[in-house]
Parts: C-alpha cells; structure tokens; sequence
C-alpha cells in the first residue's frame, strides 16, 4: 500500500507512524504530508528517514490511503482533492463525521458498513470512540435507552500546546497558554466551544455520533465533558440505563468477550483502569462494573483509553486495514 500520513509531524500524526510500524501495515511507500511549513523536514519511519511533502504533492502522488490528522479545514479543503484522485481518505477531524454522506467507523462495531464508494471516510471523536465501543455490546443484548456520561480528559486531545502549558505552570515559567486558565491542579469544564445550547461541541459529539455509530437514533445521551490535567488517556464515567434487565456477571462476559475491550475490574485487588495504565495501549479498558441502585436495568461503569491511540491513531489504521482485507482498496 502506498500511504501518504497527513499531518505527520502533529501528536496523532507521529503516533499514527508507530502504530503503522507496530502493527507492520503493508507499507510499499510512506508519504509524510504537512503544511507549509513542515515541508522538507524529516520524520523517521521504521528506522529511515523521510522528506514531509506538500499537500498538492500528495495529492499528485495518487497514493491508495491516505490517513488524515491534520484539523477540520485542512480536512474540508483536501480530503475532496484526495478522493478525486482515486485516494480513499481517513479523516480524523469532526469535518466529516456527521455529513450524511460520510461513514463514521469504529471497525469492531460498523465497518462492514464500507463500501468501495466510501472515498471519505470519517475516524469518530475519541471520547466517544471508547465509550461506543463498550456500549454496542450491551446495546445488542439489553437495548440502550439512555447514557449520562462524564468525561475527565487528557490534555494530549488538545495538542502540543497544552502539554507545554501544563509543563511551563509545572515548572513555574510563563509560556502560550493552550486554555484560557491554568490547567496544573485545576479541572476546565469545557473540551471545545460551546455550542448554541450551551453544551461545548465535545459534549455534544457524544451524544451524535454515539447515534450515528450504532445506527439507533432513539438512544437518548447527555454529556459533560472535562478537561484535566492528565496525559495517557481519556476516562469516563458511564451510566447507561437499559430497555432490559441485565445480569452484572452477564455483562462482564460480555465485555470480556468484546474484540479491542478488556475488562480491569477487580476492586478486592484495587483493579480498575487508569490512564496511567492504558497510556500506549490500543484497547478501551473497563472497570468500575456496578448496578446503578437507584433505579431498574441501570448500569455504572468507568471507561479509559489511550486518546491518541484507540481514540485516534489506531482506530484510523484499523480502518485501513479493514480496507485492504475487505479488498476495497
Ligand atoms: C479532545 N476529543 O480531547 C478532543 C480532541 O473532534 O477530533 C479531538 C477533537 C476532534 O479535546
């Protein structure tokens, strides 16, 4: 496969090189695409160097993936050019994902869905990318009615600018500030903009695209989503009440039976995910496993993973991969 990485040289960029090295994706030419002033640096795959190229390069290149990380009006701009010249793009900004038009794929849930024709095809926002992955198993078997969940998530989701600010108010100096306050022992309500209904635009992610992924617009789902000073992972706490009762040692087997899940959950040991733990890692960690008491066929659960890796990177290349075993590339 010839794979051009668009934007290499970012966090999910470098990080969807290694998952491409880890997982020894049938590479025949990496072409590592950014911006303008990016190009001619070089970035290293598996031990080579390479030269980062512009986009229209890229384009010209006619590569068969191409993977994208590079925000939404890069993606808006230049995936369309891709695609016409016989590219089929992975997007992993918010540009597409809610386009009709558009799959938006968690490959163990959906992407049988993908065709040949899916020229554009959209990576979900990572923290609903975890939390739909724990969710469609169950949603099968009792039928997901509602989900309140809270997320605590890591700086690495907004970028390199705010690890540096969260090392710059470590070490006490002044630096760019990635968020409007301080985020060292501080928690920010607030992942994105704030929408017209006053819920920010991560919040509101997971409620659309939890629906849009497990094609069931009845699933009813409000957010709260928070930033904290965390590098490693995303966590989530989950309640999900359900159309049906459920058995709690059921539901473990479930989960624990679910392709990209593994279940921490051992509280007499104290073992329950963490970021610190699922930091690297490809698969959503679950734990926490415990009825809601006060009310029927509810669920609480706590839900890490790596927000660069399953969340972001490792989604991305395994929607490639199912590209090229599925023969639509
Ligand atoms: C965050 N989820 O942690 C974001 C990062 O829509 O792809 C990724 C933003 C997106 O703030």
């Amino acid at each position: 496969m010839r794979i051009a990485v668009v934007g290499a040289t970012g966090m999910v960029g470098e990080v969807m090189l290694q998952v491409l090295a880890e997982r020894n994706f049938p590479v025949t030419e990496l072409i590592p695409v950014a911006s303008e002033k990016s190009v001619g640096k070089q970035i290293e795959y598996k031990g080579q160097q390479y030269t980062v190229v512009g986009l229209q390069t890229a384009v010209d290149m006619k590569a068969d993936i191409a993977v994208f990380s590079a925000g939404g009006d890069t993606s808006l701009e230049w995936a369309p050019k891709f695609a016409a010249a016989g590219t089929t793009v992975i997007d992993n900004s918010s540009a597409w994902r809610m386009d009709p038009t558009k799959k938006l794929i968690v490959p163990e849930i959906n992407a049988t869905e993908l065709t040949k024709e899916d020229k554009i095809i959209a990576n979900p926002n990572c923290s609903t990318i975890q939390m739909v992955l724990a969710l469609a198993p169950l949603h099968k078997k009792y039928n997901v009615k509602r989900v309140i969940v809270s997320t605590y998530q890591s700086i690495t989701g907004t970028g390199v600018k705010a690890v540096r600010q969260l090392e710059n108010e470590y070490a006490g100096v002044d630096g760019e500030m990635a968020y409007k306050y301080q985020i060292h022992r501080n928690a920010i309500p607030q992942c994105d903009v704030f929408e017209e209904n006053g819920y920010t635009k991560e919040e509101m992610k997971l409620v659309r695209e939890t629906k849009k992924i497990l094609s069931d617009n009845t699933i009813a789902v409000t957010a709260t989503a928070v930033r904290v000073p965390i590098v490693g992972g995303h966590s989530e706490a989950i309640n999900v009440e359900f159309s049906n009762d459920f058995d709690l040692a059921e539901v473990r087997n479930i989960l624990e039976n679910t392709d990209g899940v593994v279940v921490q959950d051992n509280i007499k040991e104290f073992e329950y995910p963490m970021p610190l733990f699922a930091k690297g890692k490809n698969e959503v960690f679950v734990g926490r496993l415990r009825r809601d008491e006060s009310q029927p066929n509810t669920l609480n659960m706590w839900v890490v993973a790596d927000n660069l890796r399953k969340g972001a990177a490792t989604n991305t290349i395994q929607i490639a991969e199912y590209l090229i075993q599925a023969g639509l590339v």
